[in-house]
């Protein structure tokens, strides 16, 4: 609870960016449970599957499980078997998932393994440990019943890696949508084939007033083999604290570690600060250290606190995220600072 005199501080901070021209004094959702949140507007099928179990009193986690296994079944997509490889064409999956008691699992680098959240929970369930990574992180799902696949990287993935390959130039750009020519929900590619987000977190609220999220993503496109970006990074790509609220990212996951993003919204958001503004929050926490590179990367924050109020807040014009509950089944564009 607000006390008057942090009221009247938070009021201070707040006041110039209020009238500013990028207003952000809307409050999204509210005691609305239960509600599930997703990055980007595939977030809105992964929402349809967490919303079966959460409209029938299920638990988030099982909900935030449920949508996630849900993207990592499509093929189409950008995330799981069917994602974008790295640079030696090799797909290596990240995931991870946190409950309201703190506890929490994950996996990075996980290869031929069709569910790397379900790994994760696993790994959260039956191991006093956080995070397995590849072939230690294979054996483990080996061991406990997950079978192995081979990738198969979708139409779409396969068609920009060739395109990569033509050039082989490092230089992961991600994130950053090209609205003009893709409309206002742009798909995966920007016009030059270069692909762009390909991470799914979702955040659930259920009925018995509990969080949980998950992540689960194929990481930057043509990273370097082992490379691990923000997603399984519990504190980073999601972090989930039951009295405050949850939130996740998606972008650029070296800034993202860089400043322990989503325990940094969460953070804010127990310092009082609406999901929204605890995201933008973040956000100039990253551009305001170099504003230059901040020009060509791309991070989106979204939270969710505990009355169901949610929010989110990006470097660059593109985030968008998906939002269910009794009341919604919408797509929301993200409020950008540059
Ligand atoms: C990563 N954060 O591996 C992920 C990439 C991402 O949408 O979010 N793409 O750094």
């Amino acid at each position: 609870m607000l006390n008057r005199r942090k009221f009247l501080h938070l009021s201070a901070l707040t006041a110039p960016l209020l009238t500013s021209k990028k207003s952000f004094s809307n409050n999204l959702g509210a005691t609305t449970k239960p509600i599930v949140i997703s990055t980007w507007d595939s977030g809105m099928a992964v929402n349809a599957a967490a919303w079966e179990i959460l409209k029938n009193n299920g638990r988030a986690l099982d909900a935030v499980e449920a949508g996630a296994m849900h993207i990592e079944n499509e093929i189409s997509c950008c995330v799981g078997l069917g994602g974008f490889p790295d640079r030696d064409g090799i797909v290596t999956l990240d995931a991870c998932i946190m409950d309201e008691h703190a506890n929490c699992g994950a996996v990075a680098g996980l290869e031929q393994i069709k569910h790397p959240v379900s790994v994760a929970r696993k790994v959260m369930e039956e191991t006093p440990h956080v995070l397995l990574v590849g072939n230690g992180a294979q054996q483990f799902a080996l061991e406990n019943g997950f079978t192995r696949e081979p990738a198969k990287l979708s139409d779409d993935a396969e068609k920009a890696y060739k395109k990569w390959l033509e050039k082989n130039e490092y230089k992961p750009v991600i994130n950053i949508e090209n609205r003009k020519t893709n409309g206002p929900f742009a798909p995966a590619f920007f016009d030059d084939g270069n692909p762009n987000h390909d991470t799914m977190g979702l955040l659930a609220l259920d009925n018995s007033n509990n969080f949980s999220g998950a992540v689960t993503t194929s990481g930057m496109a043509f990273k370097v083999h082992g490379r691990v970006g923000d997603s399984p990074i519990i504190g980073a790509g999601l972090f989930v604290d039951n009295e405050i609220g949850a939130a996740t990212s998606s972008g650029v996951g070296e800034e993202v570690i860089r400043i322990c993003g989503t325990h940094l919204v969460v953070e804010f958001m127990r310092q009082g600060y609406k999901p929204e503004l605890a995201c933008r929050k973040a956000v100039e926490r990253i551009v305001n250290r170099d504003k230059e590179k901040a020009r060509s990367l791309q991070v989106g924050f979204l939270a969710m606190n505990k009355k169901g109020e949610y929010g989110a807040y990006s470097i660059q014009q593109g985030f968008v995220f998906s939002v269910r509950s009794e009341k919604e089944n919408i797509i929301h564009p993200s409020k950008f600072l540059i």
